[in-house]
């Protein structure tokens, strides 16, 4: 899974894709790159971000995807129904909602009714605060116990379960241990019977646990690492930034497994 934030202000590559132009020509290098899916999002989630209006949101994304018009399979990175509505009225197969269907009490019914996919996000707290003091007795089994329970919920909306893939939330809520515990012990989370998907890609953590107390971001080797790591262990779609390179390593990595 390719990422494309039309925002300003996105951790790793805020303002790159703010144009629209730019957005989509980033979305089709990366599906010429091999990605399968590309994430559309106007909002970023980095830690301390304030949300953007719908407005705003909608006034991002949705001049990319009527570039783009069915020609790139889409995810819309959003927590808003009426986004998803708009991004789906244009072609986009599967909402990728960080707040598990918990932020827009609409959005449940837009995807049932739809038929689209949904990918459900643990997180601790939210984007504002996450990072002050995330705290586990049992970090797995905990988001584990969470991602199950929305899972129910999604069913019970009207989304059939083959539609939805679940995700640990790398970064939202967690701690750098927290962050590597998640992907070692991504088996507990595979076990709820549904794909997963890692979004490990530039996360801050990569560049701590290399020895940088203050980093914001992780570089690309490290992001590889990760990615490899998680697809070992039972992952099945990675989120992204560097298409082309994460490509390389999971086909070494497939080869091999
Ligand atoms: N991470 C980010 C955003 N959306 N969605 C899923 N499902 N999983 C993730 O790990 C995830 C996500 C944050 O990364 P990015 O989009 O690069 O930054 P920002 O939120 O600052 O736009």
């Amino acid at each position: 899974m390719g990422v494309v934030n039309v925002t300003p202000d996105s951790f790793s590559d805020g303002g790159l894709n703010f144009d629209p132009d730019a957005a989509a020509d980033a979305a089709r290098r990366m599906l010429a790159e091999g990605a399968a899916i590309v994430d559309v999002g106007g909002e970023s989630t980095r830690p301390g971000a304030e949300g953007v209006t719908l407005e705003e949101e909608l006034r991002r994304v949705v001049p990319v995807l009527e570039r783009l018009d069915g020609g790139v399979p889409v995810s819309i990175d959003t927590a808003k129904a009426e986004v998803a509505r708009r991004a789906l009225a244009l072609g986009a197969e599967l909402v990728n909602d960080v707040t598990a269907l918990r932020g827009d009490a609409e959005l449940a019914g837009v995807v049932a009714d739809s038929g689209a996919y949904v990918c459900l996000m643990h997180m601790q707290g939210e984007p504002r605060t996450m990072q002050l003091a995330p705290s586990y007795d049992d970090v797995a089994s905990e988001v584990a116990a969470f991602l199950e329970e929305r899972l129910r919920f999604a069913v019970d909306a009207g989304i059939p379960e083959e539609h939805v893939c679940l995700d640990p939330g790398i970064g939202f809520g967690k701690t750098v241990e927290q962050n590597f515990e998640l992907v070692a012990r991504l088996d507990v989370l595979v076990a709820l019977g549904r794909p997963v998907l890692v979004g490990f890609s530039r996360k801050s953590s990569l560049g701590r646990v290399l020895g940088d107390p203050d980093a914001r971001t992780g570089p690309l080797s490290a992001s590889l690492a990760a990615a490899v790591a998680a697809y070992e262990r039972g992952a099945t779609i990675l989120r992204a930034h560097d298409v082309k390179e994460h490509v390389e390593a999971l086909t070494v990595a497939s080869a091999i497994a």
